[in-house]
């Protein structure tokens, strides 16, 4: 499917979506949004893992600032569309369907919002990330107050937006902005094979796990201990009466399934 700042294809169980505004850094205008919104909101039934990438050398300049001047937006105007970013990226963390976003130079300001709204980050060594908000006159309006703070802390978000410098990719990398640096001598994959071959991975999980861990464990950080654990424990007898479980629980039994340990676990260098 192709819309005019995004496109979608299918590889198997694996859906592929990639912002193709390349000529302007990715930046996300309100159809980019709405178009993200409709992706996620109308994910086929068979798609088990979906990977978010870009075309171009930056994934994502974050807001549109050429269209938020031209419209010179009132308060209610851009409460409006914070709501509208808030609602497309709620669907993207909390759809069910684990998804990874594979980056690129500048993941920036709303790109860096997008970026957090994934479950898995995979970056290619040319990434860098910044929250450049401050130094134009704005503040984050994506979900970054939310999302982005839980992964760095609130502490180094601050510092972030105080200052709006850069984030180099090692930095990033360490702070939990990426979880994967890729293109790199240890790791001489591409970002976007990596991805691919991490949603191959992913796919092969139990959908009803995948499913438990992409909405419950973002949810229970938001309720009180008592309220987690009692999700936890519903969630989970949830899973455990999935289709396959005894069939997986009989490759361990009958000792055909894979061992946990250090350099079996395929996933490589890029860690
Ligand atoms: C844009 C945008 C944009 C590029 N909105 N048009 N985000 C920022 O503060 C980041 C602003 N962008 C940049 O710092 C740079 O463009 C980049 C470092 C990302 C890339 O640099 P470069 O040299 O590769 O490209 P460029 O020449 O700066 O830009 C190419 C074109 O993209 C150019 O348009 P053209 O018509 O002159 O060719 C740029 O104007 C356009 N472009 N970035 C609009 N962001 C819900 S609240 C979220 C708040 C935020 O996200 S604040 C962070 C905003």
């Amino acid at each position: 499917m192709t819309m005019s700042s995004l496109k979608s294809h299918e590889v198997g169980n694996i859906g592929v979506v990639t912002l193709t505004r390349a000529h302007k850094r990715n930046a996300l205008d309100e159809a980019a949004i709405q178009e993200i919104d409709d992706y996620f909101s109308n994910v086929p039934s068979h798609i088990r893992v979906i990977v978010m990438m870009a075309e171009g050398e930056h994934f994502c300049a974050g807001l549109d600032l050429k269209e938020h001047h031209d419209l010179e937006r009132g308060a209610v105007d851009f409460l409006r569309v914070c709501q509208a970013w808030h609602r497309a990226f709620d669907k993207i963390q909390h759809g069910g369907i684990p998804v990874i976003a594979c980056l690129q130079g500048a993941v920036v300001g709303g790109g860096l919002e997008l970026a957090s709204a994934a479950h898995i980050r995979v970056a290619d060594s040319s990434t860098y990330f910044s929250l450049p908000e401050g130094t134009r006159g704005i503040f984050t309006g994506g979900g970054a107050t939310v999302r982005t703070a839980r992964i760095i802390t609130a502490d180094r978000m601050i510092e972030m937006m105080l200052t709006g410098r850069v984030v180099d990719i090692e930095e990033g990398h360490r702070i939990g902005l990426a979880h994967y640096v890729c293109n790199t001598p240890q790791n001489p994959v591409s970002a976007k094979d990596f991805s691919m071959q991490l949603a191959e991975r992913i796919a092969q999980n139990a959908y009803l796990s995948n499913y438990a861990i992409v909405t419950s464990i973002n949810k229970i950080a938001d309720m009180s201990a008592t309220d987690g654990l009692f999700a936890e424990g519903l969630m989970a007898a949830v899973v455990q009466t999935g289709h396959d479980v005894q069939s997986r629980l009989n490759e361990f039994v009958t000792k055909r399934a894979r061992k946990v340990k250090p350099g079996e676990d395929g996933i490589g260098q890029a860690k």
